[in-house]
């Protein structure tokens, strides 16, 4: 996307884009301009403060935070920044993602992190949900989300056949 980015994406590892990309799918679906960036609380500290910190300055209004394992990103993120932090829990070979929701949701009270389900339907919400933030002052995205909505419930068949 060319505009400016409102929304931040951002992910542990390379590894982590399979489930990122559906929260960037339902941005390009909703014309929101976003970016994705690979940002390791683990093993790249300086460019999650240099991510979080300047987030705000250059205009994302949203950060989507996707980790697996011992998930700190999203946490890490949401301490440097007032804008609101989605974290999504990648699905772990190990735990089956059970680590990244217990490591993202047990936020202490002060800083919070808006926590998502495991894997792509965690991801995907996390893009819906961003869009949803930004709709509230945006009725031209306002208006584009609810026809995608009522796009989808016309989408559910009446029977399983
Ligand atoms: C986390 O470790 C990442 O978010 C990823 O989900 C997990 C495994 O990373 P790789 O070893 O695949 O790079 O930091």
């Amino acid at each position: 996307m060319s505009e400016a980015p409102l929304v931040g994406i951002i992910m542990g590892s390379t590894s982590d884009w399979e489930t990122m990309a559906h929260a960037a799918k339902k941005l390009e679906a909703l014309g929101v301009p976003h970016e994705c960036k690979v940002v390791s609380a683990h093993r790249t500290p300086q460019r999650l403060y240099d991510y979080a910190s300047g987030a705000a300055d250059r205009g994302l209004k949203v950060i989507i935070a996707g980790a697996g394992g011992a998930a700190h990103l999203p946490g890490m993120a949401a301490s440097m920044t007032h804008l609101p932090v989605l974290g999504v829990p990648v699905q772990s070979k190990a735990l089956k993602g059970m680590d990244s929701l217990l490591s993202i949701v047990q936020m202490p009270a002060g800083v919070p992190v808006g926590t998502l389900a495991i894997g792509n339907a965690g991801a995907a919400n996390a893009g819906l949900l961003a869009a949803s933030i930004l709709a509230t002052s945006d009725p031209a995205l306002a208006e584009r989300l609810q026809v995608w909505r009522a796009g989808q419930t016309d989408g559910v068949a009446e029977s399983p056949e």
